[in-house]
């Protein structure tokens, strides 16, 4: 049985890291992580590589020590909920390459082993769920509590989501009785919505659209309107979630162009449509229900791309 001790022991230098516009999940398990790491060898040389988080998240154990990249060599590179080398953020590849060790630790079912070992549990939650089980109880700290609260709280969309599992509650439970806080991490990290995203989020939802009597909705946000906001990647998050409890929906569609003519596409499934089969066949993946890929081209075009594989997918369609 795999325990996160075994894979920690007599690494005297670690690398903790993620994936690119980290969500809370990855960032909660990451300093979740690196916290229980520090308390089984405090004289442990650790370093979070993590590409920009949340303010939000600043109350997070060792929130403020991440780094944006590193060049330094490890014992152990230790890669969370990132399900393939491309997903790593790139200042980090070459020192996750270079070390001695690498292992990857994820809940993505379409991890692709990059790591030299991996574990990946694909009925769990988030990643967060996956290391509460893998950590020895008695040295989870309130603040690792917390850490691991936030990340499952995020990738459940507060337990509602439907990998949230019996399993997912009792971790849960069992962190609350550690000391996490339900309702300031949810409040503050999931609900709280800046002024920015309240628009950004209006703008989304008056661009969206209907295909397939009302089987697909679909939405964007262009780069020039992200701008006109003044707003970067992470005001959009949640903006598909919005799309996906719309009444008759099957599945959204939610397109933002990052550089121009460069588009990140999220997907969510209200049933068994297989949102990842439909992201795999433009190189990106995700979970059944919950999936994304890049595109490069004009906003019609893929847009027609993606509403065609969405609605070959769209089971009984
Ligand atoms: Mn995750």
């Amino acid at each position: 049985m795999t325990r996160l001790d075994e894979i920690l022991a007599g690494a005297g230098s670690l690398l903790i890291t993620g994936h690119v516009r980290p969500d809370g999940d990855c960032v909660g398990a990451c300093l979740a992580a690196a916290a229980y790491a520090a308390s089984l060898d405090p004289d442990r040389k650790i370093t979070v590589c993590l590409e920009p988080f949340p303010d939000s998240f600043g109350f997070l154990p060792g929130a403020g020590a991440a780094v944006r990249e590193t060049s330094d060599d490890f014992d152990l590179a230790l890669a969370l909920d990132a399900s393939t080398f491309e997903r790593l953020t790139p200042p980090v590849r070459d020192a996750f390459q270079r070390a001695k060790r690498s292992f990857c630790i994820d809940h993505h079912v379409t991890n692709t082993r990059f790591a030299q070992e991996t574990y990946v549990e694909s009925d769990a939650s988030s990643t967060c769920e996956v290391l509460f089980y893998l950590m020895e109880e008695k040295r989870i700290t309130q603040e690792i509590a917390s850490a691991l609260y936030l990340g499952i709280v995020h990738d459940t969309g507060v337990f509602k989501h439907s990998n949230t599992t019996e399993r997912t509650m009792r971790a849960a439970g069992r962190l609350v009785t550690l000391g996490a806080q339900p309702s300031h991490i949810i409040d503050e990290t999931f609900y709280r919505k800046s002024f920015r995203q309240n628009r950004l989020l209006g703008q989304a939802l008056l661009q969206a659209q209907l295909e397939r009597e009302g089987q697909i909705i679909h939405s964007y946000i262009s780069l020039p309107q992200l701008l006109a906001e003044g707003g970067n990647s992470q005001d959009i998050e949640g903006i598909i979630d919005q799309l996906r409890v719309t009444g008759g929906v099957r599945v959204a569609v939610f397109l933002y162009e990052l550089e121009p003519g460069q588009w990140k596409a999220s997907l969510r499934s209200n049933d068994e449509t297989d949102v990842s089969a439909v992201c795999a066949v433009f190189g990106g993946g995700g979970h059944v229900r919950a999936a994304g890929c890049s595109l490069t081209g004009t906003l019609a075009q893929v847009r027609e791309k993606l509403l065609e594989a969405v609605g070959q997918a769209l089971i009984g369609g």
